[in-house]
């Protein structure tokens, strides 16, 4: 009778808890298995065109953002940093070759100012196949906990496989990590939401064009400072010469 009671009491909180718009940034190397694992989290496959992703876990809007993985795609990653309240970086568990490559990536992704901070959950995928490197092993290759240190983030390694997500629908290891980066995210959501709102009112771009805009104006400044200078020098010049050339 209690346990009913408590029960009705925690689901009562629960409906009255309101809705949080949380986004989350999906990252890591290409053919990591990020698109999967979206795939295995969401109900409703995502497309190959759509990178925004929506669903609804417990009380809170989710919104994926599939970023792709290739050298070349990976600059559009922090056009996308701002809007992020929490990071998923997906890795090959199996792909010893480009665990170099992987924890470069990582390690490059925590030091931008709009990702530190910020909680990331670490998806080691493709823990089917025989050869997977189990949590504790990634989490030295990746050298995950001074990373994470540096970057004071709080941070999760879920070992998991995407693929057999998509056929143990009940027992998802790839939902299990996003409900961790959700109650991770929660515990700081009012500073999140105010460094999203921040960071989202200044595009990246015009950051980067005033930035371009302030060094071009002081080399101006130091131009005509200059050009002075030299004009000045050479009427000194010219008059100690007894010329009279107009500069
Ligand atoms: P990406 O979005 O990070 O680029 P994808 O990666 O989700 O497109 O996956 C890349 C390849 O890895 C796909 O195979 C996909 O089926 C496979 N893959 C993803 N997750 C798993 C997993 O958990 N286990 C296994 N065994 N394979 C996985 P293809 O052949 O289509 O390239």
């Amino acid at each position: 009778m209690f346990n009913l009671m408590s029960n009705c009491c925690s689901w009562v909180s629960k409906i009255q808890e309101p809705i949080r718009k949380v986004t989350i940034l999906v990252v890591g190397l290409d053919k990591a298995g990020k698109t999967s694992s979206i795939r295995g989290i969401v109900d409703t496959g995502p497309t190959h065109s759509c990178i925004r992703n929506e669903l609804r876990v417990e009380n809170y809007l989710v919104t994926l953002l599939d970023a792709g993985g290739s050298p070349e795609s990976r600059g559009t990653w922090r056009e996308l940093y701002a809007e992020a309240h929490g990071i998923i970086f997906v890795v090959d568990s199996c792909d010893r070759q480009r665990m170099k490559e992987a924890r470069e990536v990582l390690a490059d992704l925590l030091k931008q100012p709009r990702v530190a901070g910020k909680p990331i959950l670490v998806l080691a995928n493709k823990q089917d196949k025989m050869n997977a490197l189990v949590g504790s092993e990634m989490i030295e290759i990746l050298s995950l906990e001074k990373l994470v240190n540096q970057s004071r983030s709080l941070c999760h390694i879920e070992p998991c496989s995407a693929l057999m997500d998509l056929r143990r629908w009940s027992d998802r290891k790839t939902l299990r990590g996003l409900r961790w980066l959700l109650r991770a995210v929660c515990l700081d959501y009012p500073e999140l939401c105010a460094r999203v709102a921040q960071d989202s009112r200044r595009p990246l771009e015009s950051r980067k064009r005033e930035k371009k805009g302030k060094s071009g104006k002081i080399h101006r400044k130091t131009k005509t400072y200059l050009d002075t200078c030299l004009n000045f020098a050479l009427s000194f010049l010219f008059c100690y010469l007894g010329l009279n050339v107009p500069i």
